[in-house]
This record gives structure tokens, C-alpha cells and sequence, in this order.
């Protein structure tokens, strides 16, 4: 009988929390930083004590594996991810890997021996926060970027991304990180859903059926700067108001689909020179644009590169734009879901089937595995804030169905 020890993964939760970079309850852990590297030498240790054999890759994914009966047949595997944005909550992304290492060490304890080897993965920089996408380890592993990332990729501090890895410790080319399709035999990602659905239908599991297309654009507006006092009006190039404007344009176009389930907004802003009383010459800003459906996506994308043609020649402001990434969607594998769906009926757990709205490396995953998510609620649905919860019923119970799914996959 698989039983999880809701204590124990509780304790974990809270612990893996406290490696952050703001002050509780708030979480801010970056990849690579020096708390990323604290809080993953804690997991590989927790991994380790659970008898799981620990390995990193060149770009810092770890894979913890219970190994089966059949070392010849590909792995059944879980995971997520522990980086956390700036000032996030402590549940998005580690209720999957610490989830996922209590599921795997209740299989242990039920005596399971299973014919397929288990593995527990934690990527690396499922969060954009550092190198400007999301979702860095999986695209390496499935193929969606290639190795060149390792220069391409800059961060704030303008390091590449090869420097930072190589600072934390991982060497060696990034074409090492890629798995082949059949891989895994499936992989199965435990999450909180980010959102109001589930906590409003008082239903403690989403089953997900499709992960939302994402895109990230970034805009770069130059205008004139100067003194903020002394040019008048009528002669200035003011930077950031023509950025404020492709703001309102981002929203005019998620708005203007018709569908609920277009979205868009600006969530990050550099204004430069960056002083009060100097009118801004510079402005970069990434803009983040989803929709469950692509070519929907792609017209608000289009839509908002018009706009910021009109702005730039009413403004007489030079904009350029560059797209980040632009993924498709993807849907889960009916036989993953399929076990998901046979766990929460054996514990007679209501459940919804529904789309991920937020991306997470299910999406990526998707492109190597058959791939399903399971969701637990979150209260208000909020999610990126200090304010995120679930409570630790929600997080055992998603824990268990994930633990029965892994354990009749690998079977
Ligand atoms: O932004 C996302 O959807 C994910 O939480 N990184
Ligand atoms: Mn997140
Ligand atoms: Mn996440």
C-alpha cells in the first residue's frame, strides 16, 4: 500500500524554502546564484538519502534515480523545478520535485520493486529571471534550443550563460544535455495549478490536458534623452511613454482576440538613464503573450509589432523588436493521463481535466515523452507572490496520485 508521509514533505517543503535570497515568506531563488547552489546541494543530499543514484548534466539538470528490476527499459520519470522568481512563494516548482521524491521513496517503502527504473529530475532555470526564457534545462534536453544557447544567452550582468554554469560548477558542451525521444518511457509532472479553477469547483485535482503556447518579446525603444526640467514638450522623444503605449497595445490585443483565454502584459521594464529628472533616452521591456491556441497568439503578436510601428513613427522613436521564444502548445499523452486518471479513482479523489494557462517543463518534456501534468489547488489561485499556498492535504494527496501513476507506469 503506497502511503506518503505528508510530515516528512512538509518539513522538506519548508526547509527548501528557507534557501532564498528575500526574507520569508517571501522566496527569491535564481539559477546559479549562490542560494540556488545551497538549496541544490540540500536536494541532491535528500535524494542521496533516500538510497537514489544523483547526477547532474552540463547545464545543472539533476537526475535522482530508483532504479528498476529492468536497467535495459527506458526510465519512467518525474519532476520540476526549484528556481524561484524575485519574491515568489515557496510551493511553484518544488511541490513536484519534493513531491516527486516522496512519491518515489513511498514506492520504496510499499515494497515496489518496479521493472522500470524511476528517475526524478529537477531542471535547471524553468524560471526566465536570469538568461530572459523559461524553461532552459528542458528545451536543452529536448532539443528546442542547441548548444550555442551557452553564448547566445546573457544575463543582466551581461556573463553568458556558459560563464554562469561554468562558476557553478558545470562544465562540459551543452550537446550532452540532449535526450533522445524514447528516452523515458513517460514523464509525469506534479504542480500547483496557478490559478482559481480548482479551489472555486472544491476539486483537489486537475488532470491537464494541454499546456498554453507562450511567447516573450522584447522591445527596445530609443528616443532622446536630456535634462527634465529644461526640454519643453513638444521637443522631446521621451522613451518610456512610447513604451507606455506598446504596454496599453499588449493589452488592446489580449483583450481584442474575444477569447478568455488570450493574455498578454509587461512584465519587465528598464528604463535608462534611469534618474527622475532625466527623460528617459532608453527603455527595454519584455513583454509576455499566451494562448492556448497558436495562431491566435501569432495575430496578437503581429497586432502589437503594428502598433509599435505607429508609435515609433508618431513618436519618431526607433523600436526594435526581437522575439524571445515563441513555443507551441502541447497536449498530454492519453495513456499518461490515463494513469493519473486510475490513481485519483483508486483514492476516490474528485478530479477536473483542464489546460495549463502558466508553461512549465511538461511543455518541453512533451516533445521527448508522453507527458501529463497533475494540478493540486492553490488558495486564490495566486501564485508568483509570498502569498502562495497549499496546503499540506492538497500537496500529499497530489503527491499519492502521482506516486500510483509512476508506480503503474514503471510497472
Ligand atoms: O511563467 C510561467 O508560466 C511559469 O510559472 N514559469
Ligand atoms: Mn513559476
Ligand atoms: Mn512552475
Amino acid at each position: 500500500m503506497i502511503r506518503i508521509d505528508g510530515d516528512q514533505l512538509t518539513r522538506e517543503l519548508e526547509a527548501l524554502a528557507g534557501f532564498s535570497d528575500a526574507p520569508a515568506p517571501a522566496v527569491t531563488r535564481v539559477v546559479f546564484s549562490e542560494t540556488d547552489a545551497k538549496a541544490r546541494a540540500w536536494f541532491k543530499a535528500q535524494c542521496a538519502a533516500a538510497g537514489l543514484a544523483v547526477r547532474e548534466d552540463a547545464v545543472g539538470n539533476t537526475f535522482a534515480r530508483y532504479a528498476g528490476s529492468d536497467s535495459s527499459l527506458p526510465a519512467v520519470a518525474t519532476g520540476s523545478h526549484i528556481d524561484a522568481i524575485p519574491h515568489a512563494g515557496r510551493y511553484d516548482g518544488t511541490v513536484g520535485v519534493l513531491g516527486g521524491l516522496e512519491a518515489i521513496r513511498a514506492i520504496q517503502r510499499a515494497g515496489i520493486r518496479p521493472r522500470r527504473s524511476i528517475e526524478l529530475i529537477q531542471f535547471t532555470s524553468e524560471e526566465p529571471t536570469r538568461f530572459g526564457i523559461g524553461c532552459l534545462g528542458s528545451r536543452l534536453m529536448c532539443g528546442s534550443r542547441d548548444a550555442k544557447s551557452g553564448t547566445s544567452l546573457k544575463d543582466k550582468e551581461d556573463r553568458t550563460l556558459d560563464e554562469v554554469r561554468a562558476a557553478a560548477g558545470f562544465a562540459g558542451s551543452l550537446e550532452t544535455v540532449r535526450l533522445a525521444r524514447g528516452h523515458y518511457a513517460a514523464f509525469l509532472e506534479l504542480h500547483i495549478e496557478q490559478g482559481p479553477l480548482l479551489e472555486r469547483a472544491g476539486i483537489p485535482l486537475g488532470l491537464v490536458t494541454a499546456i498554453a503556447a507562450p511567447a516573450t518579446m522584447r522591445v527596445t525603444i530609443e528616443g532622446e534623452g536630456g535634462h527634465a526640467g529644461a526640454v519643453l514638450m513638444p521637443d522631446r522623444r521621451d522613451a518610456f511613454l512610447a513604451a507606455a503605449e506598446i504596454a496599453l497595445a499588449v493589452e488592446a490585443a489580449a483583450k481584442g482576440t474575444g477569447a478568455i483565454d488570450s493574455v498578454g502584459t509587461c512584465g519587465l521594464c528598464d528604463i535608462f538613464p534611469g534618474a527622475v529628472n532625466s527623460i528617459p533616452s532608453r527603455v527595454r521591456m519584455d513583454l509576455d503573450i499566451r494562448d492556448i491556441d497558436e495562431a491566435r497568439r501569432e495575430k496578437m503578436l503581429e497586432q502589437i509589432a503594428r502598433a509599435s510601428d505607429e508609435i515609433a513613427a508618431r513618436r519618431k522613436v526607433k523600436i526594435t523588436r526581437e522575439t524571445l521564444n515563441a513555443d507551441p502548445p502541447c497536449t498530454c499523452d492519453t495513456r499518461a493521463l490515463a494513469a493519473l486518471r486510475g490513481a485519483a479513482q483508486k483514492h476516490d479523489l474528485k478530479f477536473q481535466e483542464m489546460v495549463s494557462r502558466a508553461y512549465h517543463d511538461s511543455l518541453f518534456m512533451s516533445r521527448i515523452a508522453p507527458t501529463a501534468m497533475v494540478f493540486i489547488p492553490c488558495r486564490g489561485g495566486v501564485s508568483h507572490r509570498p502569498d502562495e499556498y497549499a496546503s499540506p492535504e492538497a500537496i500529499a494527496q497530489g503527491a499519492l496520485v502521482l506516486a500510483e501513476a509512476l508506480a503503474e507506469l514503471a510497472a
